[in-house]
Formats: structure tokens, sequence, C-alpha cells
């Protein structure tokens, strides 16, 4: 039974459900409920219980986690990253996980909604922390792999910490690149010195499309852009690695000379969620230093016709099952070529936003009514995925770990996996029908 001051909980929770970048606009009169209402139900929301019980997972691996942010630069040509890595200690203070109030403004403007929704989210989940120790210091003695991850159209760095921290936990250093192609609910760079040294932040938020925008040259400019930056982030990682002096413009605690020495340099894989997946696609075909790829629920729009045949890196599709559809299951398979290595598996149950956070900030019953939650459970599908990334990169990096264990979920053996995917791409005039009717 719910409570009656939940009726507000669930409206708020709707808005997150919005996320997802394809049900939104359907969505939109649920978050148009007049704002008077919401601050009358603050007090109660803030006593319903089923918030602040529901957590980011921590990693499964042996591994202590540790968190830090680099900039790297002034304007919005830099690099920014959030990164995940195997700490000395883990007794410090968690990682803040969406750290600035904009982000949530950015998340509102992404919605749809009036800028009040962003300051209630704000307000609810602007204090909330993730499992990662904040500038721990990195463990030493050991080189590590590294990936760089893509968020989402609508996200930001931080919101996939159940990957990143989990992936680090099991000895990885994951970069979780902000994307500065407007791609971003909101994102920020500083302008200069002077405006690093004061404080003083310049905002980028996303940009939506306006009717009778046409969609494909806009993304397909994103997602250059995107593969561009994720180059770029790995290109300071590894000059950090060589020992070439560079100053955090942020200036935090973690101090980057740790990083010297602690890459191995030919493990490195890059990995995204939806428009970060096509980035993921985007980034092999342009920068042989990735030697694979791993695409979550990946959206293939962005991606040009030409780009799939360009990728002689293995890749691998980890897909939910209520997201995908003919069209886009089919550019995927346009990557299938002979002597290329590709697996795609299909979690049973999952829905799109089973890859990001937001999938463990909110309780059940909220969840599942608004897709942040599948029927399977949020933790076994995130560890499925991971598992079956460890798995894949095992494999394709050649490491000396025990995630070949796990080389049976890359195959899609598992009562909640299915091989390959769900979708039917026989029947191409149902495809193109039924493709634009799921993209808009
Ligand atoms: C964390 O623990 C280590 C030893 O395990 C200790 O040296 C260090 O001072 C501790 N740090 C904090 C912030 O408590
Ligand atoms: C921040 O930077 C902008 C643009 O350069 C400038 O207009 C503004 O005055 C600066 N604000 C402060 C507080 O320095
Ligand atoms: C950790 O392992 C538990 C039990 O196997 C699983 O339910 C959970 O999803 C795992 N967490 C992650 C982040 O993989
Ligand atoms: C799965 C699905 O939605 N299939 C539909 C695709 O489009 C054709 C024709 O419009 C429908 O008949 C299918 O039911």
């Amino acid at each position: 039974m719910l409570p009656p001051k939940s009726h507000a909980l669930l409206c708020l929770c709707s808005c997150l459900a919005l996320v997802h970048p394809f049900d939104w606009q359907d969505l939109n009169p649920i978050a148009q409920i007049k704002l008077s209402a919401w601050v009358n139900k603050i007090q109660g929301l803030m006593a319903t219980a089923s918030f602040g019980r529901t957590k980011i997972p921590r990693g499964n691996g042996s591994y202590a986690v540790g968190c830090t942010d680099l900039m790297f630069d002034y304007t919005d040509k830099g690099t920014f990253l959030r990164l995940y890595y195997p700490s000395q200690d883990d007794n410090r203070s968690d990682t803040l996980w969406i750290p600035n109030k904009e982000y949530f403004w950015g998340l509102s403007k992404f919605l749809g909604t009036h800028w009040m929704m962003g300051k209630i989210l704000s307000f609810f989940f602007g204090s909330m922390t993730t499992p990662a120790a904040w500038n721990s210091p990195l463990r030493t003695g050991e080189k590590y792999p590294l990936i760089i991850f893509s968020h989402g159209l609508g996200a930001f760095r931080t919101i996939y910490s159940a990957v990143g921290i989990d992936l680090a936990s099991y000895g990885f250093i994951v970069a979780a690149v902000e994307h500065r192609d407007e791609s971003a609910s909101a994102t920020y760079y500083f302008r200069d010195q002077t405006a690093a040294e004061t404080g003083n932040k310049t905002w980028l938020y996303i940009r939506t499309l306006k009717q009778g925008d046409e969609e494909f040259p806009l993304r397909n400019e994103q997602v250059r852009q995107r593969a561009k930056e994720c180059s770029q982030a790995l290109n300071w990682i590894l000059d950090l690695d060589q020992g070439k002096p560079a100053k955090n413009v942020l200036d935090l605690e973690f101090g980057v000379e740790q990083l010297k020495d602690t890459i191995d340099k030919d493990k490195i894989a890059v990995m995204g969620h939806s428009f970060g997946g096509a980035t993921v696609v985007q980034t092999l075909s342009e920068d042989q230093r990735f030697r694979c790829g791993i695409a979550l629920d990946a959206w293939m729009l962005p991606v040009g016709d030409e780009v799939c045949s360009r990728i002689p890196q293995p890749l691998f599709f980890i897909n939910s099952e209520r997201f995908q559809y003919p069209s886009n299951i089919k550019k995927m398979k346009k990557c299938y070529l002979p002597d290329r290595e590709r697996k795609m598996i299909t979690i049973r149950g999952s829905v799109h936003q089973n890859f990001a956070d937001f999938t463990f900030v909110t309780g059940k019953i909220i969840g599942c009514m608004f897709t942040l939650k599948g029927d399977v459970d949020s933790n076994v599908a995130i560890g499925l995925s991971n598992k079956a990334s460890l798995a894949f990169l095992q494999k394709h990096l050649g490491l000396q770990k025990d995630f070949n264990q796990w080389d049976s979920f890359i195959e899609g053996e598992d009562a909640n996996l299915i091989p390959g995917t769900n979708i039917d791409t026989t029947n191409q005039h149902a495809t193109l029908q039924n493709s634009t009717g799921t993209e808009k």
C-alpha cells in the first residue's frame, strides 16, 4: 500500500523516468503538475520512507575504489572526466553523486519541465553519494587496464558509477568523460586561468531538437565530436602515465602525478551507453589504440552507414530487452563482417535505464512504473552486464585474471540472458514502419 503522500513522490519520480531519451515526450503532461502543489508536498516527501533506502551498489571485486574528477585545459575544447580507480584505502568519505545543482537544472531542461523541477531534484538527490572514496590515493605497484566511458543523451559523467565502480573494483581505471557536444544535460568549463582560479564556471546545457530539425546531421556531428573527446581523454591519461606535468584545473586533493606508470598501454578499451554506445562504434573506427569496445544498449542513429565496416577491433553489444527496435539492430548488424569478432546479448526483462545509476535511486514500484527499472532486478541486470563485460575484456585485452569464469555470459547463456537479440529483423517493411514509431 502506498501512503497518500507518495502521490507527490510518484510525480517527482516520473520526471526521472523522463530521462529515457525516447519516452519523455509522451509522459510530459505528468510533469506539468502545478508547482504550488509540489512545494506543499516537499515536507511530506521527506517523510516518505521509500526514499534514501535505495543505493548504488558497491563494486564486487577485491580492490578498494577511489574517485576523482579531472579537467585539463581551459575552454570547452578541453577534457573533463570522472576517474574511478583502485585505491589504497577506502576510509574516506564517499563521492558526491551529482555534485552541482546545474546538472539538475540541465536534467529539467532535457525533460522539458519547468526549472523548478531542477530545484526539487537537487533538493532530493543533491546530497546523495556513490560508494567510491573521494580523492583517495591511487593503489600503487601494478599497471591497470584502462576504459574510457561515454555517457548517453541527457546524461553526464557521474551517473554511470555502478559500472565504473564495479570495473575499478576488479582492477581497471575507468575514465567517464563528460561530453561538450551539447548532448550532456549540463557540463561546465573554465574560460581561462583567471576563471578557474576564481571558480567562475561557464555552463553549457543540452541542445534540444527544434520542431523540423533533422536529427541525423546534428547527431552525426555530435558523435564525431564525442569520439574525438574520447581520444583526447586517452591522450591526457597517457601523457600523465608518461609523467608529463599537467595541472588539473579543478585543483583537487588527488595529485595527478600518481598516474605516472600506472596504465597498461596495450590494454585500453572504450565503453558507453546509448548515444555513448554509438560513440564506442565511432571511436573504434577512428582510433586503433582502443583494442576493443563494449556498447551498452547502443542507439545507432548517430553513426554514419560507412563507419561499421571500418572497425577491425572486437565489439560487444549488450542490449536491453525493451529499448531495441529493428532498424537499430540492423545497423548493429552492419558491423558484422567476416573475420571480425562481434558479440551480442540481451538482458531479459531489462529497460534502457538499467545501465545508468537512476535505476538504483528510486523504489521498485516507482522505478517500474516509469521504466527506470525493468522486470529484472536492477542489481542482477548490472551484475550480468558487468561480468559479461569483464569476460569480454579479459579475452580481448589479454588479461591474466579469472574473468573467464563468466565466458558463458558473452554467449548469452544464463536464465536472464538472450543470446543475440529479441528483435526480429527479417521483415524489412515492418522494420521501417516500426522504427520510426519507436524513435520518436
Ligand atoms: C586511512 O587508513 C590508512 C591506513 O590504513 C591511514 O594511514 C590513513 O591516515 C587513513 N586516512 C584517513 C583519512 O583516515
Ligand atoms: C565570470 O566570467 C564571465 C565571462 O568571462 C564574466 O562576464 C563575469 O563577470 C565573471 N564573473 C565573475 C564573478 O568574475
Ligand atoms: C555483486 O554481486 C551480487 C551477487 O552476485 C550481485 O547481485 C550484484 O549485482 C553484483 N554487483 C555488481 C555491481 O555487479
Ligand atoms: C513489434 C511491433 O510493433 N510490430 C509491428 C510493426 O509494424 C507492423 C505494421 O505497422 C505491425 O503489424 C506490427 O505489429
